[in-house]
Parts: C-alpha cells; structure tokens; sequence
C-alpha cells in the first residue's frame, strides 16, 4: 500500500480542531469573543517579555500555540465511548489518564483523548475531555431504566462515519477525499440540538436526577460543551473579561500564579440559557449545558511533584474551612505554596517535574566536549552547559474539573454519591485500558536524555 497518498493523523487532528472551533464559534459567539481576547493577551505578553517570547520558541511551543485548544464531551453509554474512541484514533488521539468525578457529586467518570508522541503534540495538540454517564449513580430504577432506555434508541454518529474510521485503521489511513469526508462527519457529532429526542416531563425528571443526566440523556448527540484556548496570562484574561460582557467563574481552579508555572490553571464563563424544543409539544423551555473556558498550561510534575501539588491544595482547602481566616483563597494559595519550589533546578534536583535537556550554549557545549570528562547529566545542568526546558503538562486536574463542571451546574446542584472509582469499568466500557500520563511524561523525558547523550558521545569524537 503506498502510504504517501494518506493524509497524515496530525493534518487530520488539525482539521477537525479548526471546524469544531468554526462550528463553536457560530454556535456560541462568546467563544469567539474569549479567543479575540486571548489572542490580544498573548500577543501583548511575547512582546513585552522577550524571554518568554525566545523560551517558547525553543520548547516549539510558539508555533501551536495559536491553534492550541480542548473541548470537552459528554456520552451515555459504552458502545458510544467506543465509538469515540475509534474516530480519536483516526486522528491519533488516545485515551490518557482516568478521572473519577463521583468525588465531586457529578455522576460521570472521564478520560482525555490526546496526541502522545512529541511530534504529534508539538503539531497539534487537540484534546478532548471524555465522560461517560454512570447510570448506576442514579438513585431511582425506574428513573435508571427509563434513561438507559432513551440513550439505547440514539445513534450518535451520522452513518457511514464509523466504517469510515474503522477502514481507516484497515488500510493505514485516510486519503484526501475521504479525509474531507471524515472530518466534516466527526464534526457534525458533536453540533448542538435545540430539538430534545423528550417531552418536557422526562426532561424535568432527569434534569432534576441531575442536570448533567438530563444534559448526556435528552438529546441527540453529545454537543461540545466548551472548548478552550491556551492563554499565556490567565489572569489577565481574568480580568478582563467582564469588561467585555464574559462572565467570568469567581475562582481560577489550580495552582497560584508563579515565575515557572506549574501542571494547569483553568477558568471560565458562566455556561448560557439556550431555548430548547421538547417532543410533542409547542412552546420552548431552556437548558444551561455550554460555556468557554482558558487555560494556562505549565510543567509536568512527577508523582512525587503531583502528591506535593496535591497536599498543598487540600491545605488550601482545609484552612479555608476554618472560620477564623480572613484571607481571600487567592491570598491562602499563593502563602500555602510557597512550600513548592519556584525554581527549575530544585525542581529537578527535588524530582518534582519533567523536563528536555538541550546545550545552553554552542560555545559552552563546544569547550565542555574538548575538556574530554565522561558524561555525568545532573553535573551539566549544575555547571550551566545544559538548560532544562520543561515539558508541557498536557492533561487535566480532577478537582479544577469538578470546579469547572460546578460552576455551570449552580450551587444547588451539589450532591453526595457513594461511589468510588471504577477504573476497571471504565476500561471495559473504553474497550482499552487508559495510558499513563507520568509513564508518558517520563518516557519524554528520558528520550531527550538519550538524545543528548548520543550526542554528546558522537561530538566528542
Ligand atoms: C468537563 C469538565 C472538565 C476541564 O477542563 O477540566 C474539563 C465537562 O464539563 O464536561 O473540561
Ligand atoms: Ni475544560
């Protein structure tokens, strides 16, 4: 087969990610204010910070950065997250890390459809945040029947896309005709119905199950229910959203800010009342379900990183439960983590994040082989002839996603379930286990390693 007439996955990623911008933006014109205004940010920040400017294009983040987004779905049942997942991997989006949102009084648990190797991530890093309903979350049988029973009568994908996906991963790929094909069906899976496939008593039933059940269970498909571009100053962004008519969540979720920022910081707008039409029935009703949101991506962080991460936001947490504080959640953040070292070199020293190793500088690098000493990485980094670039955290955090998630379900809609994790379950329903987001940090890290090894031995001769 000669594979040069396929279009390669990356080209086909970008596509998809360009027209599910496209669509947003007409379905949603808020979006397409957010973007002009993370655009406007960004470009501010590289001019007036030549440093990060220079870092950016080193690490090859610049070139992606405009075009760097993820959304996030929604589906009801294990044959639809197949199905997903079978048209991801067209694209070469794979299943990383397993989220339980139960935790949080939200009745789904989730994966990340993501590019893995570096070129791939480099290219176009789209991701899409996957849920699957958990049916057994809900209380009411009847209630549980009646949903499983609306969700099995739905086809999801417009037909001929699945075969399309499924011929692609046959033959090797997709050509150029059928790429067209592909990506303007994968698309339309995730357009938005105002027609609900209920009456509005369902609707009301489910809704009050949970907002999120009557979201996953009343219509056609699972719509985008946001997509997120990628700020380099998310505090900015904050600020100044109000000040075009976006309004914004109170809190950013994650980390505070910092000189070399860490894993992921995330806000967004409040999610918009759209009108809706029920079955057999005149007249409108309306349903919340679909926001924006930013993000601010920083280093990955090693378990030991991510457990030190994880501490200090319970702190955070827990001190904000005490009566007595008068500090804003800002204020307890940043003062609480000052504990984690704002500094690339302890952090590596420390183990706590990922990073590509490269040259600081061709001189040095030069007088550094003519010295003829064996090669020792962590002594090269100390004396300054090889600079730490650190790699991108490209995955998501469970309790800045339950934040983002509680902020569009209203405080009312807070429940408690009993429930834990089902990762097996999720991967049996998957069809696949999930991959391992460190195992993929650390294996990054570790080629680069090689690499500069290689060749260090090759230039010294
Ligand atoms: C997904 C919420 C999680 C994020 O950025 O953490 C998420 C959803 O609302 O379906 O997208
Ligand atoms: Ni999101």
């Amino acid at each position: 087969m000669d594979t040069s007439v396929f279009v390669s996955k990356d080209e086909i990623r970008s596509r998809f990610s360009g027209a599910m911008s496209a669509m947003y933006q007409q379905e949603v014109p808020q979006y397409g204010a957010l973007l002009s205004l993370v655009h406007e940010i960004n470009a501010s920040v590289l001019k007036h910070d030549p440093a990060l400017h220079s870092a950016l294009r080193q690490q090859s983040e610049l070139t992606r950065l405009d075009v760097e987004r993820h959304g996030a779905i929604r589906v009801g049942t294990a044959a639809e997250l197949k199905g997903i997942a079978t048209i991801f991997a067209v694209m070469g989006m794979y299943p990383v890390g397993y989220y339980d949102l139960s935790v949080a009084g939200v009745p789904v648990h989730s994966t990340a459809f993501r590019p893995v190797d570096d070129h791939a991530l480099q290219t176009n890093p789209f991701r899409v945040f996957t849920s699957l309903l958990r049916l057994e979350l809900i209380e009411d049988a009847n209630l549980r029947a009646q949903a499983a029973a609306i969700l099995s009568q739905r086809s999801i994908f417009p037909s001929g896309l699945l075969e399309l996906a499924e011929q692609a991963q046959v033959a090797g790929g997709l050509t150029e005709p059928q790429a067209k094909e592909f990506v303007a069906a994968a698309t339309a899976v995730f357009r938005w119905h105002r027609q609900a496939t209920v009456d509005q008593d369902t609707y009301r039933k489910l809704h009050a199950a949970h907002r999120l059940v009557a979201d996953i269970v009343c219509f056609k498909g699972p719509h985008i229910n946001h997509l997120t571009p990628r700020t380099l100053d998310i505090d900015a962004v904050q600020e100044a959203m109000p000040q075009r008519g976006i309004p914004a969540k109170e809190l950013i979720e994650g980390p505070p800010r910092r000189r070399h920022p860490i894993l992921l910081r995330q806000t967004s707008f409040k999610a918009l009342e759209e009108e809706i039409e029920f079955v057999g029935q005149a007249g409108v009703g309306s349903h919340t379900a679909r926001f924006g949101e930013i993000e601010q991506r920083g280093v990955a962080l090693t378990q030991a990183g991510r457990a030190l991460y994880d501490s200090l936001l319970a702190q955070t947490r827990d001190a904000g439960q005490q009566a007595a504080t008068t500090q804003t959640y800002a204020e307890r953040l940043q003062h609480v983590f000052a504990q984690f070292p704002d500094d690339s070199d302890e952090m590596y020293e420390r183990g706590l994040a990922f990073f590509r190793f490269e040259p600081r500088d061709p001189a040095i690098w030069q007088q550094e082989l003519a010295a003829g000493r064996p090669w020792n990485l962590p002594d090269l980094i100390k004396r300054g002839v090889v600079a730490l670039r650190p790699i991108t955290y490209e995955d998501f955090l469970p309790v800045s996603a339950a934040g983002i998630f509680q902020s569009n379900l209203g405080d009312a809609e807070q429940k408690n379930y009993v429930s834990q994790a089902a990762r097996s379950e999720f991967e049996r329903d998957l069809g696949s286990p999930v991959l391992d987001e460190i195992e993929l940090y650390r294996a990054a890290q570790t080629r680069s390693e090689h690499a500069l090894h290689q060749r260090f031995l090759a230039e010294s001769g």
